[in-house]
């Protein structure tokens, strides 16, 4: 059996995902929504009760592949939601009534490499013309502010670009998905290290038009994870939580009609960093989740 306490490699994890789909077939199915630069299938799970085209939340994990904890979080977040749907009031009715889409491992080829060869690669594995160095930050990459200051035109940096917004394919998947779909209310990007809850925006300092909704239930989340084991979060847009930060994810979520869009930094704030002991999965994931819950909540109470 799955261990929920240890760090899978890539192969674990996708055969992992095919075990929850066994065991919930009839409310998880695992969908693909392309491949990466190294030709790994995208996958992503569709938690659904039924309906066609629901009102529906994004979740990520692992987009820069160093931050294990976080496709750690997303495996254990992805059994919570199979679980405890028809036994959790809150989880059942989010369920009710919208679809949940969860890529667990965003970054596959990153992954794979940071098993392979060196554990604290962050970027795509793609090419870069005219350099012999690898990789886009998949976080700089989205048409949001694209090109902006906290963002490198140097393919050797740790947060180049990219030649174009969209290069990488596993960006442009997720941005075609969204954009197909059409209905998604709630995207959360998660990401390690440095504990934090962020929304947009990150490219500029004018404060989303949305920003007091924003920030009220930020507050909220972070107080009902402090709760747990007295971990503490801080909380507001990224530009002023943590730096600027030009064409991420939930800039680009925002902009493109995807209302409550945050991002976390989970455990921890540099003692370990990226290299988190795996006897903290457990209790990251525990944690973090009624801080979940309270966003995907919100998100049902206000269609
Ligand atoms: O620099 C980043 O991309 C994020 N920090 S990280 O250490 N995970 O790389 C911060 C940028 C904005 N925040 C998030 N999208 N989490
Ligand atoms: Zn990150």
């Amino acid at each position: 059996t799955f261990d929920f306490a240890s760090y899978h490699t890539l192969d674990e994890i996708y055969s992992w995902l095919d075990t929850l789909v066994a065991n919930h077939p009839g409310l998880v199915s695992k969908i693909q929504i392309g491949e990466s630069y190294e030709k790994r299938p995208l996958y992503v799970l569709k938690f659904s009760t039924g309906g066609s085209n629901r009102p529906a939340i994004w979740l990520d994990t692992g987009i820069h592949s160093r931050e294990w904890v976080t496709q750690a979080t997303g495996v254990w977040t992805a059994n919570k939601l199979a679980e405890d749907y028809g036994r959790d009031p809150s989880i059942t009715a989010i369920l009710d009534s919208m679809d949940i889409f969860f890529e667990i491992v965003t970054n596959p080829d990153g992954y794979a490499f940071t098993h392979s060869s060196n554990r604290l690669w962050r970027k795509t594995r793609s090419i870069n013309a005219g350099s012999s160095c690898i990789g886009v930050d998949p976080n700089r990459n989205w048409d949001a502010g694209f090109g902006g200051s906290g963002s490198s035109s140097s393919p050797c940096s740790e947060t180049y670009r990219g030649p174009y917004a969209h290069s990488e394919s596993e960006v442009k998947s997720i941005v075609d998905f969204i954009l197909g779909h059409g209905n998604v209310k709630a995207l959360i990007s998660i990401h390690s290290y440095s504990q934090m809850l962020m929304f947009p925006y990150g490219y500029k300092s004018e404060p989303a038009p949305d920003f007091q909704e924003l920030n009220e239930l930020a507050e909220k989340a972070v107080n009902d994870l402090a709760a747990v084991y007295g971990t503490k979060y801080t909380y507001g847009s990224i530009i002023d939580t943590i730096y600027v930060a030009s064409g991420t994810t939930v800039d680009w979520a925002y902009e493109n009609g995807v209302k409550y869009s945050y991002t976390f930094e989970l455990r921890d704030t540099g003692r370990y960093g990226f290299l988190l002991p795996s006897s903290q999965i457990i209790p990251t994931a525990t944690e973090t989740w009624p801080a979940l819950l309270d966003i995907m909540l919100h998100v049902q109470q206000h269609p």
